[in-house]
């Protein structure tokens, strides 16, 4: 095999690659990285998501990306293009870092879960995500 031909290779296995971890990405968020120096990511179960209940990871860390447990998590789930009716509260803190909240998927498509995390240090840090349950 020439090189021409590994080269040729390697780049559709660079693209099949690319393709399955955007296809095995569920999660998108939707804050953009320019607001969002401390770290809120957020993990489904089940994963990915059906409908009926759902229990939402939401990870917190500070800007050193240690895992911050004495913030105030509040979240609000709702469906991003018609309105599903409330469901926010505060996520219960469960140590390391992580807070869990339960929510209803009553119904299949894209929704959005809201979060606005308070600092143990004052500041306020919001970020968004839309799941979609299949
Ligand atoms: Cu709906």
């Amino acid at each position: 095999m020439n090189s021409k031909t590994l080269f040729a290779l390697l780049a559709i296995m660079a693209v099949a690659a690319a393709i399955l971890w955007w296809k095995s990405s569920t999660l998108s968020s939707s804050g953009s990285a320019a607001n969002s120096s401390s770290g809120i990511s957020l993990s489904t179960d089940p994963s990915p998501l059906r409908s009926g209940k759902a229990t939402f990871m939401i990870d917190v860390k500070d800007k050193s990306g240690k895992p911050v447990d004495n913030a105030t998590v509040s979240f609000d789930i709702n469906m991003t293009a018609m309105n599903m009716g409330t469901q926010r509260g505060i996520a219960t803190s469960q140590g390391s870092g992580r807070y869990s909240a339960v929510g209803n998927m009553s119904m299949r498509g894209p929704w959005k879960v809201s979060t606005t995390v308070k600092m143990p240090d004052g500041s306020v840090v919001n970020k968004d995500f839309t799941v979609n349950v299949p």
